[in-house]
């Protein structure tokens, strides 16, 4: 496969309401899809998962779109042959920038299998149609108001809830939720807001049967997710530490983790989320799909991962409503809780040429 060049699209996404982490609140998706053109006309989309700013991650969507153009587009063309595994060898002497190489690779794979006619559900070893849906709810201001959220949520169907908190929203949410809700399946993620300290705290989540607790320490402290395993009885998970399947074996390994979060972009692409899965398979860990608030680009790519055996607990793929009015794609749509598997060849939708007209705030075409 030869490409013959590559579209960066920078797209707008109004967000359907402010979503609060304990990073900070996002009003919009500040969002960078890469388009491959292949010599054949055939074409393949990926999306940057980047944030505008360096909140989740030391990647910001500038920054990536900065190494994309300067580093790893001129890589891929100069590759005789454009195969996500071959142009992965040149990605990895460049050091970091996982969303940015991941946004590329999945452009190359989205165009190889489109060539092929292969669906990535198909093609990454998914055993599932349907992929069971979470939803991931922010901090509020108030607890009714998080009543309402969670209500809601669950009329609409979603199949797990997982609770943002953060020091000064956390016990009291997670009890006023069961206490309301019941037996729901209930989980928590902290991105990074504690430390080894609040192990006591924390351990305060033990009676409220979470199914995990997610990233509570710093991205580096694998060892204190470790110690603070030993200290609280609620599983932990990591999400922001998971960097590579290296990463993820490491923290099995050192107990720090019992369930893991995979997100394609944190790893480098689709390829390496598997390896990720894979690992996690072999140890007997538990793994889900997360989110990035992704548009239905990304979204397909992820419930088309989702769809591995390994994938046991419901995901952050939820419906295209749960963050936008309008996707630019057809819509992701709850099902009795489930989101379908796309079936179409590649990552199985295609965006609306219209739709992304609409948020597009700049393009850029880069050839040889
Ligand atoms: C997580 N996602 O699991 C992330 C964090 C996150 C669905 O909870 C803009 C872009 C805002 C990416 C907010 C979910 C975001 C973002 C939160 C990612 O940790
Ligand atoms: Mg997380």
């Amino acid at each position: 496969m030869k490409v013959t060049g590559f579209e960066l699209r920078r797209i707008a996404m109004p967000l359907v309401s402010p979503f609060r982490t304990s990073f900070g609140v996002e009003h919009d998706r500040d969002v960078l899809l890469v388009r491959a053109v292949t010599e054949d006309g055939a074409e393949g989309w990926g999306e940057c998962v980047a944030m505008a700013e360096p909140l989740y991650s030391s990647e910001y969507v500038d920054g990536a779109a900065e190494v994309i153009r300067r580093l790893l587009i001129p890589a891929v063309l100069s590759l005789p042959d454009a195969d996500p595994y071959r142009a992965e060898v040149p990605f990895a002497k460049i050091k970091g920038h996982p969303m940015a190489k991941a946004a590329v690779l999945t452009a190359l794979l989205d165009a190889r299998l489109r060539t092929a006619g292969l669906p990535l559900a198909s093609y990454l070893g998914g055993v599932r149609d349907r992929v069971p849906a979470g939803v991931s709810v922010g901090i509020m201001d108030s607890i009714p108001e998080l009543m309402e959220a969670v209500e809601g949520y669950l009329a609409e169907g979603y199949l797990r809830i997982k609770l943002k908190i953060q020091p000064g929203w956390d016990v009291a949410p997670v009890r006023a939720v069961r206490e309301r809700f019941g037996d729901i399946m209930l989980q928590v993620d902290a991105n990074t807001a504690y430390t080894l300290a609040d192990a006591r705290h924390l351990a305060k989540l033990d009676p409220f049967d979470l199914l995990l607790i997610e990233q509570p320490l710093p991205e580096d402290d694998i060892r204190g997710h470790a110690e603070l395993a030993r200290q609280v009885r609620t599983p932990i998970c990591l999400d922001e530490s998971i960097t590579s399947a290296r990463a993820a074996a490491d923290a099995i390994a050192l107990g720090a983790t019992s369930v893991v979060n995979i997100k394609p972009g944190r790893v480098g692409g689709y390829l390496e989320a598997r390896r990720v899965h894979d690992v996690c398979a072999a140890s007997g860990v538990p793994v889900w799909v997360g989110g990035m608030l992704e548009t239905g680009i990304g979204r397909a790519a992820n419930v088309a991962l989702a769809a591995l055996p390994g994938c046991v607990l419901p995901g952050d793929t939820s419906a295209s409503d749960r963050y936008f009015r309008r996707d630019v794609t057809a819509p992701f749509v709850l099902a009795d809780g489930h989101l379908a598997v796309p079936t179409g060849p590649g990552i199985g939708v295609d965006p609306d040429p219209d739709a992304l007209a609409e948020v597009t705030t700049a393009t850029e075409w880069i050839s040889r």
